[in-house]
């Protein structure tokens, strides 16, 4: 995969809006729109059943060469091979982890982002060590519908403030991009957006020309 301060667009395999879609087929799509990253967010999901969509899921990124990142489940991310995980506030700080390198015990390329909401989360999640970071909700979600929106504000202070790669994320649309990438976002992560589009390799492929 890219070095994680070039990867720009972060696309998801979430299983809230498979709609009767495969997720083998998903990802196809995602990385042939020219996604860097893509998540696998399946909230709903049992382990093992995780462990099933990110093995299928491992075929098609692995051979586009770009990072997987598995949201939740550090250890079935390692065990699988990806090369990245995702955790929240609630899995990391409130769970009782305080570095990363918890997670990298036998594998130091292993990657760990953390969601922060807060000026104040993102400097603990730098002292902790994270590989990236995550601001947002930039905007309400209906991906997330409880998390409260963040606002443009905290992305102008990520991109005085973050010295490690960050993803904008929460709400963005083709429309909206502009306004996030003015405030000083330089990476995005996008989830509804490009998974409720009609032609999602064409909407990736979209995100992609206004992030260059
Ligand atoms: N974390 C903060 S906002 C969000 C997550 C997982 C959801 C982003 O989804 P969308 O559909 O791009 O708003
Ligand atoms: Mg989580």
């Amino acid at each position: 995969m890219k070095p994680l301060a070039d990867c720009k667009l972060y696309a998801f395999v979430d299983t809230a809006y498979l709609n009767g879609r495969s997720p083998k087929t998903l990802a196809h799509q995602l990385c042939e729109g020219g996604a860097d990253l893509i998540q696998l967010r399946a909230k709903h999901s049992s382990l093992e059943e995780v462990r099933q969509l990110a093995e299928a899921i491992l075929e098609v990124t692995r051979h586009a060469n770009i990072g997987l990142v598995i949201n939740d489940h550090p250890a079935l991310a390692r065990e699988v091979g990806a090369e990245l995980c995702h955790l929240g506030q609630e899995d990391f700080f409130d769970a009782g982890h305080r570095q990363v390198s918890e997670f990298k015990i036998q594998n130091s390329k292993f990657k760990i982002g953390l969601s922060t909401h807060s000026p104040e989360q993102a400097q603990r999640a730098l002292a902790a060590g994270a590989d990236y970071i995550a601001i947002g909700p930039v905007y309400p979600t209906g991906t997330k519908p409880t998390a409260k929106a963040v606002t443009l504000d905290y992305v102008r202070w990520a991109a005085a403030n973050v010295i490690v790669p960050w993803f904008a994320i929460g709400g963005l649309n083709l429309q909206n991009l502009d306004a996030v990438l003015a405030a000083g976002a330089r990476r995005v992560c996008v989830v509804s957006a490009i998974l409720n589009a009609p032609d999602v390799a064409q909407a990736c492929a979209e995100f992609r020309r206004a992030l260059e």
